[in-house]
């Protein structure tokens, strides 16, 4: 009755009127409208009822990323019963999140810092679990993979959550746990009845480790897609090798990671993998290898270094590299383009996504340009130079990766700064500044979002590009709001264009972290665009959410992750998670 009820409702009265809507957007900006809405509709007596209810019911339950249509009544629900179940048999992916959340919500159960040192309130109804429904149990886990959901909690009875998808059914799921709190050993909903219909603005909504500056254990890895799922974040990009280290096993090459590693117990085997891989398909989460090509690859040079230009130049690195040491594939020699397509060949097999990263980014002309087998190459054929080199090498790699029934991914210099073109299914992902985006869709490539100026993590905004002290060329790190305040879809206004921009990427470069680090360089700031790209920027009105708005919200999601096991910072004074406003 419940859904059916509130969809009722909710189609009278245009649900941001409604209590849940009104707390989120903060009560004093909303509540001229309330009270101009009661007027206009007091014939509708429904109506009136639910909206006066609704202003003096509970705040909204604190979820993060904030679902797209969130109605709610003002009971508050003894969740007697929280278990999980499938309506029918189910797949063995679907029933391992199930019991994960059962997990979750038994012994990780959050109290709301509000609510500490309070009395438990007096609960009026009885939940008796969720029970779970799926309508394709076999979809593959993708780009295009249908993560919507709706989820109904009634004051009575068992709440129903619907899924297209066994990853619609893990979102629900999450977000089911999110309503469930705990205070004095008592669990209950706040606001009952609950209507929720949910589903992403960004099909792509992702995070980059780098794993070759500095080495995370797998352990580290598996929490880091915890947090994300906790987070609706989908996508796992691994920048799993650089120039600094080699560290994942290989089949084909078995030296570039016996060299290439920082030690024995510093590299992932083809097991870990799988291992990490697995795992994050239980989550609803893709995992997308990059191997950096022709660039940023000086630790191939430590075991095949005939096929390398520019390794380790001293002291003048700067001039052949973005940073030490230095080292590209020597484009004008065959054995490199045919090592990379082995090494395209040997990991997409490995990497079951469908998507396949090849790098391409800070490639540097110049350390070809003063190379002298380069030189001698392009002696004995005048017809081309280091420019027509690099679109042979990008033709060759990028045709291997379609050649196996891939998409290639890409940095935006493979685009922008060389000659060669991609072909159209190829996805961009920008960097550079905040016109790289336009500039790709109005190419018409698919782009995938990572500013340096608002998603790097490690890294201060616009920082890099004027050094404080001439020196670090990274600080002072940016905050989640500066993170939360970007918007990808900025200065694009064709509709055409805007479905080009496929989602947004933090990223964390791993020059100045490792696991010492790890949770408190990620979280919660990564989950500030995990909000802004499952939520979109704006409510349904149009209303661009701001940092203050979501604040509390944050901070509840920031104390849940903690409980969870994740590391995450702090963002204020517990105080002020205590007394919001
Ligand atoms: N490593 C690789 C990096 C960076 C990139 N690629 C990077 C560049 C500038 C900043 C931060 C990181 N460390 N392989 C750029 C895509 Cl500010």
């Amino acid at each position: 009755m419940g859904g059916s009820f509130f969809t009722g409702v909710s189609s009278l009265i245009p649900f941001y009127y409604l209590p849940g809507y009104a707390r989120d957007i903060g009560v004093s900006e909303s509540g001229g409208a309330i009270i101009l809405y009661i007027i206009e509709s007091i014939k509708n007596m429904w109506s009136a009822i639910i909206i006066v209810l609704g202003m003096l019911s509970p705040a909204m339950a604190s979820i993060w990323p904030i679902p797209s249509v969130y109605v709610n009544g003002t009971t508050i629900t003894a969740a007697s019963n929280v278990q999980i179940t499938a309506q029918s048999s189910t797949s063995s992916t679907l029933d391992a999140a199930i019991r994960r959340y059962n997990e979750i919500i038994e012994y990780e159960a959050f109290t709301p810092p509000t609510d500490y040192n309070k009395r438990p309130p007096d609960p009026e109804g009885n939940l008796m679990g969720l029970s779970v429904s799926v309508v394709n149990r076999d979809e593959a886990l993708s780009l295009e993979t249908d993560e919507s959901y709706t989820l109904d909690i009634p004051t009575n009875g068992v709440a129903k959550l619907k899924a297209n998808t066994i990853y619609g059914a893990m979102r629900g799921m999450e977000t089911y746990s999110q309503l469930l709190v705990v205070n004095g050993g008592f669990r209950y909903i706040k606001s009952t009845p609950i209507h929720i219909e949910d589903s992403p603005a960004f099909k792509h909504r992702g995070l980059l480790l780098d794993t070759a500056r500095n080495y995370y254990p797998v352990s580290d890895i598996l929490r880091t897609l915890d947090a994300m799922s906790f987070n609706k974040m989908n996508v796992f990009h691994w920048h799993i090798v650089d120039s600094q280290s080699w560290p994942v096993e290989s089949k084909t090459f078995p030296d570039l990671q016996l060299k290439g590693a920082y030690a024995p117990n510093m590299q992932y085997s083809y097991k870990d993998v799988q291992g990490i891989i697995d795992y994050a398909r239980e989550r609803g989460i893709r995992v997308i290898p990059e191997f950096d090509m022709p660039g940023h690859t000086y630790a191939v040079g430590l075991s095949r270094p005939k096929i390398m230009s520019c390794l380790n130049k001293q002291p003048s690195w700067d001039n052949f590299a973005a940073e030490p040491p230095s080292g590209q594939l020597n484009i004008a020699k065959p054995g490199a383009s045919e090592f990379a397509i082995e090494v395209v060949k040997e990991y997409a097999r490995l990497f079951p996504d469908s998507v396949f990263h090849l790098g391409g980014d800070e490639v540097n002309l110049n350390c070809w340009k003063e190379d002298a087998d380069v030189k001698e190459y392009l002696e004995a054929n005048p017809d081309e130079s280091v420019e027509s080199l690099l679109v042979d090498f990008y033709e060759k790699v990028h045709g291997a990766v379609e050649n196996l029934n891939k998409v290639g991914m890409t940095w935006e210099e493979t685009l922008f700064h060389s000659n060669y073109t991609p072909s159209k299914s190829t996805i961009i992902q920008t960097w550079i500044d905040e016109t790289s985006i336009p500039k790709t869709v109005a190419k018409g490539y698919r782009s995938i979002a990572s500013p340096a100026s608002a998603y790097y993590l490690d890294c201060g905004h616009g920082a890099w590009l004027t050094n404080v002290d001439g020196n670090s060329w990274c600080d002072p790190i940016k905050t989640w709001m500066h993170i939360y305040n970007f918007d990808p879809m900025a200065n694009i206004t064709s509709v055409k264009q805007r479905k080009l921009v496929i989602g947004a990427e933090v990223a964390l470069w791993s020059e100045k972290s490792d696991s010492t680090v790890l949770d408190g360089r990620l979280w919660p700031r990564a989950a500030a665009m995990a909000e802004t790209s499952w939520s979109g920027k704006t409510d349904s009105r149009g209303h661009v959410r701001t940092t203050k708005e979501v604040t509390q919200r944050l901070h509840n999601q920031r104390f849940r992750m903690v409980g969870r096991g994740i590391n995450a910072e702090p963002l204020q004074p517990l105080w002020c998670a205590r007394n919001p406003g």
